[in-house]
C-alpha cells in the first residue's frame, strides 16, 4: 500500500486528503479541514492565501507519512511574484469586481467569436485572461516576473520549484486547446507576456521535493516527492468521475456546478460558443466539456445570510416545498457576486411575475428547483452540440451529498443519477499521482476502481418530464426577452 496527500482547496474549504492505494484498493481519509473565507479589503475583494498555505502545512503535519503529494486548486486565479521570487499582494479573488466591462475592452481587439475559436473557452468575467488586462497599469503586475496558478504557487512554496500545470492553464484563455500549447498569437494581440508564466506542466510530471523548511514545520522525513496531478479541481473531479464506457455525463457540484461531457477533441463552433460552452483540458487528451452553472454558492451564500441554520432540517423542508414554483436562471452572472442572496434570489422571481419565496425552506427550493433545471439544460445542449448519447449522468462533489439535489436532476434530465464520490477532486489528484507512480492504470482502470470501491448512489427519474421541460422552455424564453409564459 502507498500513501498519497491530496491537498484540495475548493473556494469554500480547503482538505488535506489521504488517498491509500494498493492492488484493487483505494481508500480515502480526511487529514483536516479549514474553511476558504475570502477577505474584502479597501483595494477588493481577495483570497488569504497565507492562511491557506498555513492550512496546508497543518493538513501535511495530521496526514503523517506519505509517498508524494498532488494540489489542486480553483481556477483562473493567480499570484504574482516579483524578481525575487516573493508574493507581490494578495491573489485577487475571481468574484471581485475589477472584470466588470473588460471583455467589452478586450473584444475591440479580438472579437469574441475569434477568441472562442482561438481558446474553446466559455466568456466568463473572470478568465485569466480578463483579470490580466483589468490588472494592466497596475505597480503590482509592473513589478511582476512571474505569475503562478494558485495551486503551482503552493508547490512552489512547498518545494522552491515553479511550473505552470497544463489543466488549469487552460482555465486562463490563453491556451489553444487543439495543441494544448500557449496561444502566442492571441496573446501578442492583447499584449500579455506569456514570459509570465512557468513552463507547462503535464499531470503526472515530478514537480519537486518538499523543502527542507517544510519538512520541518510539517514533522514529515523526506525526501517527499510532490506531483503534478490534474491542478484544476475539475479536472481531477472529472478524472474521479466512476463511469463505464462513454455514455455518460457528470455534473461537479460544489461552489460551481459544472455540467458537461468529456470529450477527445474540442467544440469550437459558434453554436457551441452562443450556448456558452468551455473546452478545459483534461487528463490524456481529453477535453472537459462543459458549462459553469453558479451551483451551491446559492445555498451557501443564503445559508450566510441566515446566520447557518441546520442544514439538513433545511433540505428536509424543502423538499415539502412543491416543485417548481419559481425557478431563476442559475447561470445568470447576477448571482456572482457575494451578498444579500436571499433578496437577490427573491428579485429575481419578482422581477419575472413568479411567486416570491418567503421562507428558507421555499428560498432553498427555489435554488435546487433551478440548479436541477440548469443541469438539465447544459447536458441536453452538450449532448446535442457534441452530438455525443448519454445513457447516465454522475453527480460528484459536496452536492453528491444533497439528496433532495440528485434526486430532482434525475428528475429534470429524465436519466439515472449515480451520485459519488462527494471528494472526487481529492480521489482525482490521489490516483493521477498513484498513476504516476505505477500503481494504477489507464483511465477507464482508475474508473473501475472507483467504482468497486468507493460508496455511489443511484437515483432513478420518477417522471414528470413534462413540466421540466415546459420550466425549462419558460426559463429559455424569459432568457430571450420574451415575456414570461
Ligand atoms: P468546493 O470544493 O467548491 O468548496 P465542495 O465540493 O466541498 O465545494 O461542496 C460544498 C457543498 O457541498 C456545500 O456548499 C454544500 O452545499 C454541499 N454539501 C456538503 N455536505 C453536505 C451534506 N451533508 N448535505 C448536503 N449538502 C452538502
Ligand atoms: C470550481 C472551479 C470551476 C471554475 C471556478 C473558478 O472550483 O475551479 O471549474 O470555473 O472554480
Amino acid at each position: 500500500m502507498k500513501s498519497y496527500a491530496a491537498v484540495d482547496l475548493g473556494a469554500s474549504s480547503g482538505r488535506v486528503m489521504v488517498g491509500r492505494v494498493g492492488p484493487g484498493t483505494l481508500e480515502l481519509s480526511e487529514a483536516h479541514r479549514f474553511p476558504n473565507r475570502p477577505v474584502r479589503l479597501p483595494e477588493g475583494l481577495r483570497w488569504d492565501v497565507l492562511g491557506l498555505y498555513g492550512g496546508v502545512l497543518a493538513g501535511l503535519r495530521a496526514a503523517g507519512p506519505v509517498d508524494s503529494v498532488g494540489i489542486d486548486s480553483w481556477a483562473v486565479d493567480y499570484g504574482l511574484l516579483d524578481a525575487d521570487g516573493a508574493l507581490l499582494g494578495n491573489p485577487v479573488h475571481y468574484r471581485d469586481a475589477r472584470t466588470e466591462g473588460v471583455a467589452e475592452t478586450v473584444w475591440e481587439t479580438v472579437p469574441a467569436a475569434e477568441l472562442y475559436a482561438a481558446t474553446g473557452l466559455q466568456y466568463a468575467p473572470f478568465n485569466t485572461l480578463y483579470q490580466l488586462v483589468a490588472a494592466r497599469g497596475t505597480a503590482q503586475l509592473a513589478r511582476a516576473e512571474r505569475l503562478l496558478l494558485i495551486p503551482d504557487l503552493l508547490a512552489y512554496w512547498l518545494t522552491g520549484e515553479q511550473g505552470t500545470e497544463l489543466t488549469n492553464a487552460s482555465t486562463t484563455q490563453l491556451l489553444d486547446p487543439r495543441t494544448r500549447d500557449w496561444a502566442h498569437g492571441l496573446a501578442a494581440r492583447l499584449g500579455i507576456d506569456l514570459d509570465l508564466f512557468a513552463p507547462l506542466r503535464q499531470p503526472g510530471d515530478p514537480a519537486g521535493l518538499l523543502r527542507p523548511g517544510v519538512l520541518e514545520e510539517t514533522g514529515l522525513t523526506g525526501p517527499v516527492p510532490v506531483t503534478t496531478v490534474g491542478s484544476h479541481d475539475t479536472a481531477s473531479a472529472v478524472a474521479a468521475v466512476p463511469a463505464e464506457g462513454e455514455r455518460f455525463a457528470y455534473i461537479c457540484t460544489g461552489t460551481w456546478s459544472l455540467a458537461g461531457l468529456e470529450l477527445d477533441a474540442p467544440v469550437l463552433t459558434e453554436a457551441s460558443r452562443k450556448a456558452n460552452f468551455t473546452n478545459e483540458l483534461g487528463l490524456d487528451g481529453t477535453v472537459r466539456y462543459l458549462r459553469n452553472i453558479m451551483g451551491l454558492w446559492l445555498l451557501q451564500e443564503c445559508l450566510r445570510d441566515w446566520g447557518e441554520p441546520d442544514l439538513a432540517a433545511l433540505l428536509r423542508a424543502a423538499a415539502e416545498v412543491p416543485a417548481l414554483r419559481s425557478v431563476v436562471d442559475a447561470g445568470d452572472a447576477v448571482f456572482l457576486a457575494p451578498g444579500h442572496m436571499p433578496e437577490r434570489i427573491a428579485e429575481a422571481c419578482r422581477a419575472t411575475g413568479q411567486p416570491v419565496p418567503d421562507s428558507p425552506a421555499e428560498t432553498t427550493r427555489v435554488i435546487l428547483d433551478s440548479l436541477a433545471l440548469a443541469h438539465r439544460g447544459a447536458i441536453a445542449e452538450a449532448r446535442s452540440l457534441a452530438d455525443r448519447p448519454v445513457d447516465v449522468v454522475h453527480i460528484v462533489g459536496g452536492g453528491a451529498r444533497n439528496t433532495l439535489l440528485c434526486q430532482l436532476t434525475a428528475d429534470a434530465c429524465g436519466l439515472p443519477v449515480v451520485a459519488g464520490p462527494a471528494e472526487a477532486a481529492a480521489l482525482g489528484n490521489v490516483l493521477v499521482q498513484a498513476r504516476a507512480h505505477g500503481l494504477v492504470g489507464d483511465r477507464a482502470g482508475m474508473r473501475r476502481l472507483l467504482a468497486r470501491t468507493q460508496p455511489l448512489t443511484r437515483y432513478e427519474p420518477r417522471g414528470g418530464t413534462a413540466a421540466w421541460r415546459a420550466a425549462g422552455a419558460r426559463l429559455a424564453a424569459r432568457a430571450a426577452g420574451s415575456a414570461p409564459v
